[in-house]
């Protein structure tokens, strides 16, 4: 019902108000003017430690009111849906806690900063699963629709029995020796660099699209710039450089290979210091009867390969994702109207109150966030072996 008084509203309220925050709050802003919704979000409180701040983000980012303790948050009875946030370190707590104060969550990811955390977050939500509530983990990028499409194409048999999975994700906003210690850079806060940011991504997308679970990863993983200057801006992403520095404690790069269930193998590489790359996420799959390959810079477009064409003519053709028919566009603009970044959240919102009123679990759930989890220590037992073939534990 696009008329947003005419579904039941579900009270959503958010915790955290940074990018992340910004992202979703976008999201819960858009989705009922787009899409036809069997539940209305209403955006209730957002929560955040600084009171003048939290105040000036809630009117900035469309929340009608602000709070200054998640608990205070959890305890608010207009709110049914619990959106976290945080820095990682604070997942699991608050994640726990809204699903026992009879919740829906939806989690940013990486889900947790351990696989311990992750473990008993997939437990409490098994918990809540049974009183109907549900919990999805933010992996955005699934709902880009290249990629939902891409999928499909998979799932289709249209590239045959999968080969190779292949994942770069390459930012640079770590080169600058002089960027500040952000809690992004702090292994209590973020459980790792790199890796958690940006492979978590890589790892949940290769998954996804293979429709099959990694057994097992060789890593390395490398922190080129060691001490960085300690954080002077408020949110501890930038400010002032200062004049003491504090020691970088999680990586800046990784570089991992893979073995899907199947026996096809993955390729993955992920850093924050290739400089000239912004966001630059980058997923090809090779299967026996052709290939697919997705660049996010260019997010509305799928390169299909079908090695069942004449050689003569075949090769990489471009599948422009914009036709009412492709995932999500019924919604959206006439065909070649392209989307951007901020549409995943939009999505991500839909398909989650889909989920809450349907009552199916979400895609990503807490367990597909607890598998990333897994692979992601994988990774860090490998590097720390240099490179030694580590199983993923499930
Ligand atoms: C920062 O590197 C970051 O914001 C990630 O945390 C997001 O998940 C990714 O979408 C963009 O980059």
């Amino acid at each position: 019902m696009l008329n947003d008084t005419a579904a039941p509203a579900l009270g959503v309220g958010m915790v955290g108000y940074a990018f992340m925050g910004a992202a979703h709050s976008q999201g819960w802003r858009t989705v009922g003017r787009v899409f036809d919704l069997p539940l209305s979000p209403a955006m209730r409180a957002v929560c955040g430690r600084d009171p003048a701040a939290v105040r000036e983000a809630a009117v900035r980012l469309g929340w009608a009111a602000a709070e200054t303790d998640w608990r205070s948050l959890l305890a608010r009875d207009d709110v049914q849906l619990v959106d976290i946030c945080t820095p990682g370190a604070s997942h699991a707590e608050i994640a726990i806690a809204a699903l026992d104060a009879g919740k829906h969550v939806l989690c940013e990811k990486p889900l947790a900063n351990s696989v311990a955390e992750a473990e008993a977050m997939a437990d409490a939500a098994r918990r809540a699963r049974d009183r109907g509530q549900r919990a999805m983990v933010g992996f955005n990028y699934r709902r880009t629709p290249a990629l939902a499409l891409a999928r499909h194409m998979v799932r289709e048999g249209r590239i045959g029995t999968l080969r190779h999975v292949r994942v770069t994700y390459l930012q640079d906003w770590l080169v600058d020796p002089e960027f500040p210690l952000a809690w992004r850079l702090q292994r209590d806060q973020a459980g790792s660099g790199a890796l958690g940011d940006l492979g978590a991504h890589a790892i949940d997308l290769a998954q996804h699209l293979a429709g099959e679970a990694l057994t097992g990863v060789s890593a390395q993983t490398e922190t080129f710039v060691r001490e960085r200057p300690l954080p002077g801006g408020k949110d501890g992403t930038g400010g002032a450089a200062g004049a003491a520095y504090g020691t970088v404690t999680v990586d800046d790069a990784a570089v991992f290979n893979g073995r899907l269930a199947s026996g096809a193998l993955a390729s993955f590489e992920v850093s924050r210091v290739a400089a000239g790359r912004k966001n630059a996420l980058c997923v090809e799959l090779n299967g026996t009867l052709g290939s697919l390959s997705f660049d996010l810079e260019r997010l509305n477009e799928l390169h299909f390969h079908d090695q069942t064409q004449d050689a003569a003519e075949a090769g990489f053709r471009r599948i422009q994702v914009t036709e009412e028919n492709h995932p999500y566009l019924e919604a959206w603009w006439p065909p070649g109207h392209g989307l951007g970044y901020e549409h995943t959240f939009v999505h991500q919102a839909r398909d989650l109150l889909h989920a809450i009123a349907d009552d199916t679990d979400p895609s990503p759930s807490f367990e597909d966030g607890l598998r990333v989890q897994r692979v992601l220590a994988a990774v860090e037992e490998s590097a720390a072996k240099n490179c030694v073939y580590t199983p993923v534990l499930n």
